[in-house]
């Protein structure tokens, strides 16, 4: 519903935001990743043409810069103020990157009806710590994030609307970002599009498998990303994942070239039921008895899904 609820610390009244307007951001965020990426579509086309079961989304997932108020907290707010509640903090000291994930209000609540229902999306989003950087590629990336300025407040507008909140970027920039991370690389012409789409495995029909999904997407053409092994499990075995290979899309650089960058992918996540819940009967079972959360080890390989080794795209 969406009674006003009086919280009882503040004593003011908060507005629980409507789902259906939750459910319309989040399928206007999908729209430009559905027109840029062949890949996905394909993936999705084929899961809705084999399987009979709905198909939900699990998580969707951002990248940012981590300066001048352009990281997490510029994509992350729209979904603050829409009950999202912010869980754990990951981190990746290798690749200078942190992430924090979010869970709707009504986490993991299984809505019934059509594909479109199921339980609300989480939302991952990760930011590279800038100032770890070079002091070189420091300045490219700032270069760009200053002059986001406060727009960069209205991240998720700007991704409905598959534009950058900086001016665009120049190739040589790209390049030079590129040597030394791939990350920022993507994220300075990619900006707060949807980086990928998790489809929940675990509430497919007859797919609901994750291997059996892989073998099904590889024998159909799907390239999937293999950094260290197609399937992804994290060390309780509960959260097993995988990914495609990013599309490439060409761009349009400030100075007119035109080149082939990566754009997005598409993951898939199979949550296994927690042990202390495995006395339950299949109909019994809900999204809340299943393994939550995230994996450094998975997200760590499935961060590579873009990246030149993946795609095949060469390296400058
Ligand atoms: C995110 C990679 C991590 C997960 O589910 O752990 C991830 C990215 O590529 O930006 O998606
Ligand atoms: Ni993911």
């Amino acid at each position: 519903t969406n009674a006003l609820r009086t919280t009882a610390d503040s004593g003011q009244q908060e507005v629980q935001p409507p789902v259906p307007l939750m459910r319309s951001l989040l399928s206007a965020i999908v729209r430009p990743y559905l027109t840029k990426n062949p890949t996905a579509v394909a993936a999705l086309d084929l899961i809705r043409k084999h399987d009979g079961g709905p198909v939900c989304y699990d998580h969707f997932a951002f990248r940012t810069f981590g300066v001048d108020g352009c990281g997490i907290d510029a994509m992350s707010q729209v979904f603050l103020d829409l009950g999202y509640k912010v869980r754990d903090e990951l981190r990746f000291p290798a690749k200078k990157l942190r992430a924090l994930w979010f869970s709707p209000p009504d986490h993991l609540l299984d809505m019934d009806g059509s594909e479109a229902d199921g339980p609300l999306p989480r939302i991952f989003i990760s930011e590279i710590i800038v100032n770890q950087l070079s002091s070189e590629t420091q300045e490219i990336i700032r270069r760009y994030t200053s002059k986001s300025g406060s727009i960069s407040k209205h991240a998720a507008t700007a991704s409905v609307l598959n534009s950058l909140t900086w001016p665009t970027p120049h190739l040589s920039d790209y390049h030079a970002l590129a040597k030394e991370s791939e990350y920022a690389a993507w994220t300075l012409v990619n900006g707060y599009a949807l980086n990928h789409t998790t489809v929940s495995v675990h509430r497919l029909g007859s797919l609901r498998n994750i291997e059996k999904l892989n073998d099904f997407l590889q024998e159909n053409g799907i390239k999937l990303n293999s950094e260290g092994g197609i399937l992804k499990v994290s060390p309780d075995g509960g959260l097993q994942q995988s990914s495609s290979v990013a599309d490439t899309v060409t761009f349009t650089f400030a100075g007119g070239e035109v080149e082939q960058v990566p754009a997005s992918y598409i993951e898939f996540a199979e949550r296994l039921v927690l042990p202390i819940h495995s006395d339950l009967d299949a109909d019994q079972i809900h999204e809340w008895h299943r393994r939550d959360g995230f994996e450094v080890g998975n997200a760590d390989k499935i961060f590579e899904s873009t990246s030149s080794d993946q795609t095949g795209m060469r390296n400058r």
